[in-house]
């Protein structure tokens, strides 16, 4: 997970390549995000993609909420990383989507804690759409994401 950490922190625009056959690319860095709602002008959604970790979106104080990710063409990801702000959610979907209007559940959360949650499906999906769908807010906050990254393996 940290290696992956470090990729979408530091480099912004580019693959990384740590050895020969080792390529690992952040497949959400920069994606077009839509979400339910925002708690401010600055909490906004594009800054769950643009690769930095200080920058977060947070959504109003209630539930439910979810940010919708377009990752511009179908993309083929089995891990997903969620970086909670203090404001988590403590139940959620992770769903997917080839027109942004009709879901598939690929992953449920009923007992999340925040933090960093690294997340590995079941298998490997490929979609042009994903979204964090949380049911229930885990604080009395609204939800805060810091950054979502999408992975191949
Ligand atoms: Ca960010």
């Amino acid at each position: 997970m940290f290696k992956r950490f470090l990729i979408g922190t530091l480099v912004a625009a580019t693959a990384v390549t740590w050895a020969a056959d080792d390529i690992i690319v952040n497949l959400a860095l920069k994606a077009k995000a839509t979400v339910s709602s925002q708690e401010n002008d600055s909490l906004v959604a594009a800054n769950a993609t643009d690769g930095n970790y200080y920058s977060r979106w947070s959504s109003q104080r209630s539930d439910p909420q979810w940010i919708m990710l377009d990752l511009d063409k179908p993309k083929t990801f089995a891990c997903v990383v969620l970086f909670w702000e203090t404001a988590y959610s403590a139940e959620y979907k992770l769903e997917i989507s080839d027109d942004g209007k009709s879901w598939k559940t690929v992953y449920e959360q009923k007992k999340g804690q925040g933090k960093i949650e690294d997340i590995y499906l079941k298998k490997s999906v490929t979609a042009r759409y994903f979204r964090v769908y949380s049911e229930k807010r885990g604080t009395g906050y609204g939800v805060s994401l810091r950054e979502i990254q999408l992975f191949a393996r």
